[in-house]
């Protein structure tokens, strides 16, 4: 297969309500997609990269410089090009490993597509559909949270998530324990924490939480490790994991006993396996995360998240929970579950009429 061009396709998706974090706030994903065209077909990715540079190094304006500069151009340079070709061809380029994720995303699908081949197949799926949770951003007050996770718990999410920051983490997940009870719940503290948290932090042991997503900095695995001697609640990792590298780094060290998998955030969908291979061989359980795709990554995702390492429920939730028209088919929750895409690639394309309504940009790099 050879590149015939790259089209960089950026889209304007107004989420339902805006999406707290303790890094800031979202309230409209400015996507970045990518689409692969060769003689044999076409392939979609989407970029996770947010607009700003605050969860990661990534921002959806740099993902798009450094494709069209050096990713792209390496790439339509290719006589040939099959999926473990990106991966191989743009590694001598440091980080940007989102930007690389939706390339290879992108040449995933096109790639499957010919070859009449689903994701989940080429990966190894086990499942037909996957069990979904959902995260529940920083909430104005605690009535208006306790609101939030009834209609989510009703809707029949089997797992919630609550994002945390320091002044709302104990008072919430007491509320939310007394009002529902015993449900699966985990909280996460992008980063938030620092170790001489870790007496305040130990308060959350009480409420039996499932696990504490990347409490402390990215770049401090020693400092989990010694964060989880000191605390009874599983910690969880999600932006110290950038490779299955760093997998087996953070597994070693004791720095966590489960992995967030988000395949932007490690490269891409191959890595991911990977990453999902290191943790199940060493016992460690996984789960796939979320940037509040739209159906394009999504598709993906649950894919993936059909891997029989992933034994957690996933921030795979259903497209009305991010936004009102989703790019794709949309994607609904039946008994807290969404099917796996059966079709060849990511099983999914975007809606014409609805990918014409949202686009604000596009640009067309030819090989
Ligand atoms: O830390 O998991 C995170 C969204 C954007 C950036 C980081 C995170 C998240 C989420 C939402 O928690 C997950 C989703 O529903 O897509
Ligand atoms: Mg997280």
């Amino acid at each position: 297969m050879k590149i015939t061009g790259v089209e960089l396709r950026r889209v304007a998706m107004p989420l339902v309500a805006p999406f707290r974090t303790s890094f800031g706030v979202e309230r409209t994903r400015d996507v970045l997609l990518v689409r692969v065209v060769t003689p044999d077909g076409e392939g979609w990715g989407e970029c996770v990269a947010p607009a700003e540079p605050a969860y990661s190094s990534e921002y959806a304006d740099g993902a798009a410089d450094v494709m069209r500069r050096f990713l792209i151009p390496a790439l339509t340079a290719l006589p040939q090009v099959d999926a473990y070709a990106v991966g191989r061809t743009l590694e001598r380029f440091k980080g940007h490993r989102m930007a690389k994720a939706a390339l290879e995303a992108a040449v995933l699908d096109a790639w499957l597509r010919a070859a009449e081949q689903p994701l989940s197949g080429f990966l190894g799926a086990s499942r037909e559909r996957v069990p979904c949770g959902v995260s529940v951003g920083i909430a104005d007050s605690v009535p208006e949270l306790l609101d939030t996770v009834g209609r989510h718990l009703d809707e029949g999410y089997v797992r919630i998530k609550l994002k945390i920051e320091p002044g709302w983490d104990v008072e919430p997940v007491r509320a939310v324990r007394e009002r529902f009870g015993d449900i699966p719940l985990q909280v996460d503290a992008n980063a938030a924490y620092t170790p001489a948290d870790a007496p305040h932090l130990a308060r959350l042991d009480a409420f039996g939480l499932l696990l504490i997503e990347q409490p402390l900095a990215h770049d401090d695995l020693v400092r989990h490790a010694e964060l989880a001697r000191r605390i009874s609640t599983p910690i969880c990792l999600d932006e110290s994991i950038e490779s299955a590298e760093h997998a087996a780094a953070a597994i070693s060290l004791g720095a966590c006993s489960v992995v967030n998998i988000k395949p932007g955030r490690v490269g891409g969908y191959l890595e991911a396996r990977r990453v999902h291979d290191v943790c199940r061989a060493h016992g460690v359980a996984v789960w796939c995360g979320g940037m509040l795709e739209t159906g394009i990554g999504r598709g993906a995702n649950v894919a993936l998240a059909a891997l029989p390492g992933f034994t957690l429920p996933g921030d795979t939730s259903a497209s009305r929970r991010y936004f009102a028209t989703d790019l794709t088919a949309p994607f609904e929750l039946r008994d807290g579950h969404l099917d796996v895409p059966a079709g060849p690639g990511i099983g999914v394309e975007p809606l014409p009429d609805v990918l014409d309504e949202v686009t604000t940009a596009v640009e067309w790099i030819p090989a």
